[in-house]
């Protein structure tokens, strides 16, 4: 078992209680994480408090230099953080490998070009002998709590851009998959000032909750569950903490019957859903409309992509599937299937789950199979709610006023797809689908230079630099 610790004040900090880190992929312990405590929470903010004053009174360029050193790290690291990250959480290696990581660096290093903006303020001349401008000023404390199915991305978006902006961090990973954000306080440690990055692991009820209430925290940054958002805004509303929530999905990637329909095919299916770690992404399509003249079609041809799909290791280049993150998650995606089930829904493939669908090595971890149901109702439970995991539904439509409507008639509104040669009615749908991100003939795209914001009970807010900053007025009377 490897052991890991809390990173407070520059230091290892092993707390007392530990918890076990499961590998999904077999469903073994194969790590344990500290499972701190309110008291660990208070160590890691006073550290985080101790090192602000000279780290947002350093030069832009101070800290850009030495953002720029954490991008070097990720880069000289990142087959190891790679392999930690995919052991821990059963996100595919060719996933954490070639795409996340190599992002890493270059988010760390558009955080480092962006040192300067957060200190640049605006002039505005009021009248002869009356000048008013502004200062941008960090909050001071920010915490970051991050969830299981993508740890090193959420923690450098939220870590990088917040210590950018002159804030000292706090970082919280996931109790299901702490190891690679906890691996890197030990490589940051050597390059990061003590005290200005934190990382404390434990539970969302005990560390997370500590963190949330603790007077000395100025900004809490969440990607989590909306469930999780509405705890944290009721605790956090005596202290007025500002808050920033990037919360679930459940999001349409609509297909016109004039799209390229070889691309939308595998935009639909492997690219936005089933293979995309496993459906456990937050910008999941998980609802597939279609319009109704090329509806058959298009489910013939998702249906025959998904068929080479290959479950199993996650740190074997040949596979495309990973498991479901743990043991608690695959009951909940499993239950949907069973509600799927019960509500009429009509399965096209899959549905299967369960240590007989892989190689007998692998048969103690959390598999579902890749599953598509098609229904013509998007009141269903499996329409309407985040399941999380390898599971799509698909639902016909004719108009593109009726897709608009279909894809509106959720209570989230993160991301969505449009698949369509008409440049229009890709403009159209820009516009009037209610989600913070809309692709067109692509999906799953986050450049860092764009923000990322959902809308409706997706959440509010962004880890931007600016969005870490808050802007003071001054005015001077000649
Ligand atoms: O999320 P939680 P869970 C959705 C997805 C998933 C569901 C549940 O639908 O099936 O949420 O996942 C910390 N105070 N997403 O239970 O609990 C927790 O420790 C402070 C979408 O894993 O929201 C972890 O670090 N912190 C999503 C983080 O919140 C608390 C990613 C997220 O866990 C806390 C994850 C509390 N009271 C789940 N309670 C996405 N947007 O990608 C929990 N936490």
């Amino acid at each position: 078992m490897r052991e890991f610790s809390n990173l407070i004040g520059g230091e290892p900090r092993p707390a007392d209680r530990t918890l076990d880190s499961v590998d999904p992929s077999t469903g073994r312990a194969w790590a344990r994480i500290p499972r701190s405590t309110a008291g660990d929470a208070d160590a890691a903010v006073t550290a985080a408090r101790t090192a602000f004053p000279a780290w947002s009174a350093m030069p832009a360029a101070g800290r850009a230099h030495l953002l720029r050193e954490v991008a070097g790290v990720f880069a000289a690291n990142a087959r190891e953080l790679a392999e930690l990250e995919t052991r821990d959480n059963g996100r595919i290696i060719t996933e954490t490998a070639r795409r996340d990581l190599p992002g890493m660096t270059y988010l760390w290093q558009l955080a480092a070009a962006e040192c300067g903006a957060a200190v640049e303020g605006r002039t505005v001349i009021l009248g002869p002998g009356s000048l008013g401008f502004t200062r941008r000023v960090p909050y001071g404390v920010v915490v970051g709590i991050i969830p299981w199915n993508s740890p090193i991305s959420t923690f450098s978006a939220k870590a990088a851009f917040a210590l950018a902006a002159g804030n000292t961090v706090v970082i919280k990973p996931a109790e299901q998959a702490a190891a690679s954000t906890l691996r890197l306080g030990e490589l940051l440690r050597e390059v990061l000032p003590p005290g200005v990055l934190n990382i404390v692991s434990g539970l969302g009820e005990e560390a997370g909750d500590a963190l949330v209430r603790h007077p000395g925290v100025n900004r809490i940054s969440l990607t989590g569950s909306t469930e999780t958002a509405r705890i944290i805004t009721r605790a956090s509303t005596d202290a007025l903490k500002p808050l920033a929530f990037e919360l679930g999905g459940k999001s349409p990637n609509i297909v016109f019957a004039d799209a390229d329909l070889d691309r939308a095919a595998l935009g639909v299916s492997t690219q936005s859903v089933f293979t995309a770690n496993a459906g456990q992404v937050c910008v999941a399509g998980s609802r597939i409309l279609i319009q109704r003249p090329v509806f058959a079609e298009m489910i013939d041809r998702i249906t025959a992509i998904t068929r080479g799909i290959r479950l199993g290791d996650p740190l074997s280049e040949e596979t495309t599937m990973g498991p479901i993150v743990s043991a608690e998650q695959f009951q909940r995606v499993t239950g949907y299937l069973e509600i799927a089930a019960k509500e009429g829904a009509e399965l096209v493939f899959g549905g299967r789950s369960g240590g007989e669908i892989v190689d007998e090595a692998y048969a103690g971890g959390y598999w579902v199979e890749p599953t598509l149901f098609t229904t013509e109702d998007n009141a269903l439970r499996v329409c309407q709610e985040e399941i999380f995991g390898p599971v799509a539904v698909a639902l016909p439509f004719d108009t593109d006023e009726e897709a608009i409507a279909i894809a509106n008639d959720s209570a989230y509104g993160l991301a969505a797809g449009v698949w369509t040669r008409d440049l229009g009615r890709a403009h159209r749908m820009c516009r009037d689908v209610e989600a913070g991100t809309v692709w067109v003939n692509t999906y799953r795209k986050m450049p860092p230079g764009l923000p990322f914001e959902g809308l409706k009970d997706s959440g509010y807010g962004h880890d931007s630099v600016l969005a870490n900053t808050r802007e003071k007025s001054c005015l001077i009377e000649t």
